[in-house]
């Protein structure tokens, strides 16, 4: 049987900006809804969108709502996705399809959303942290399906690397195998979200927003699949070695005494680093999606 593509709905200035190939930036919102409490989420998702203006590109933020894919979110739309009852579903790329047929309302995440953003001809896309192979995946099998997303769907993901969280050297090796380049911008190190460095490298470096633009645009000649832009996390911002040490071995104890698997996991965790750092870690996250947004739309101008 023959299948329909999605119905999306793209607002009119996304689509605007689509068919005169003007630079669009797709943003996620399962941050929003699942990575920031309610208030800070609607603050940050205003200045990301007012940011990725200012810089001369268009926000189209992306989320499901009763039933239907959401490309650009109108103002109260964007409360929607920040409301605290809405309790909206975490909407992974396997999710789509029942939040749809169901007509269901939920936020997506980065696999999700560069599958959406993909599929209405935006090639750029700014987030936080990209999931990625947890730490005892040989045992649980838990790979995000962000990885496998990366693999075949043609965009730029700019993102401050994964969370400590997870086995980075596994991650890099999974996003080798599935022909995603991973560039580090200005840095020779993958980032690890709250910190710079995670300690290993990236196999590429680039210094400007053309020089990445070339790459992605030589790559895009080459192969189907993304790009992971990573940006490490301001230095202003970088939270205290030892603060998050101690937050990771608390957060992961957690998860190990509730019990809590799958999906859960990252919400969870990000819940452990709000609340037990005093807002530090709010301030953190909220400082590198606002420089990954900044980046997403350099690089979205330079390609267009
Ligand atoms: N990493 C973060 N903050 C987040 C996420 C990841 O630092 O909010 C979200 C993103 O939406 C990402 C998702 O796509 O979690 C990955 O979830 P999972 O590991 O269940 O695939
Ligand atoms: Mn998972």
């Amino acid at each position: 049987m023959a299948s329909k593509p999605p119905q999306l709905i793209l607002t009119d200035e996304v689509a605007g900006a689509l068919q005169d190939g003007d630079p669009v930036v797709a943003l996620e919102s399962t941050i929003l809804s699942h990575g920031l409490p309610p208030g800070r989420n609607l603050d940050v998702a205003r200045r990301l969108e007012r940011l990725v203006r200012d810089a001369g590109a268009v926000p189209a933020t992306i989320a499901v709502l009763d039933g239907v894919p959401r490309i650009g979110l109108s103002a109260a739309e964007l409360e929607r996705v920040c409301a605290p009852g809405e309790d909206l579903d975490k909407l992974s790329l396997r999710d789509l399809g029942p939040a749809v047929g169901l007509g269901r309302s939920g936020a997506t995440t980065v696999a999700s959303t560069a599958s959406l953003a993909a599929a209405a001809g935006i090639g750029v896309f700014a987030t936080g942290g990209l999931g990625g192979v947890h730490l005892n995946a040989a045992q649980t099998w838990d790979v995000s399906a962000d990885l496998g997303v990366l693999a075949t769907a043609g965009v730029v993901v700019v993102a401050s690397g994964v969370k400590s969280v997870l086995d980075i050297p596994a991650t890099l090796e999974v996003l080798e195998t599935n022909s995603v380049p991973v560039l580090g911008y200005r840095t020779d190190h993958f980032p690890a979200f709250y910190r710079r460095s995670s300690g290993h490298e990236v196999p590429w470096r680039v210094d400007t927003p053309k020089q990445a633009a070339a790459v992605i645009a030589a790559h895009r000649t080459f192969a189907k699949s993304g790009v992971l832009l990573t940006n490490p996390i301001p230095e202003e911002s970088e939270m205290d070695l030892a603060l998050h040490d101690r937050l990771l071995a608390e957060g992961l104890e957690l998860l190990r005494v509730n019990n809590i698997h799958g999906q859960d996991v990252t919400p969870a965790l990000l819940e452990h680093f709000h609340t037990a750092s005093d807002g530090v870690s709010l301030d953190a996250n909220e400082a590198l999606v606002l420089s990954n947004a900044q980046l997403a739309s350099e690089v979205a101008v330079a390609l267009s």
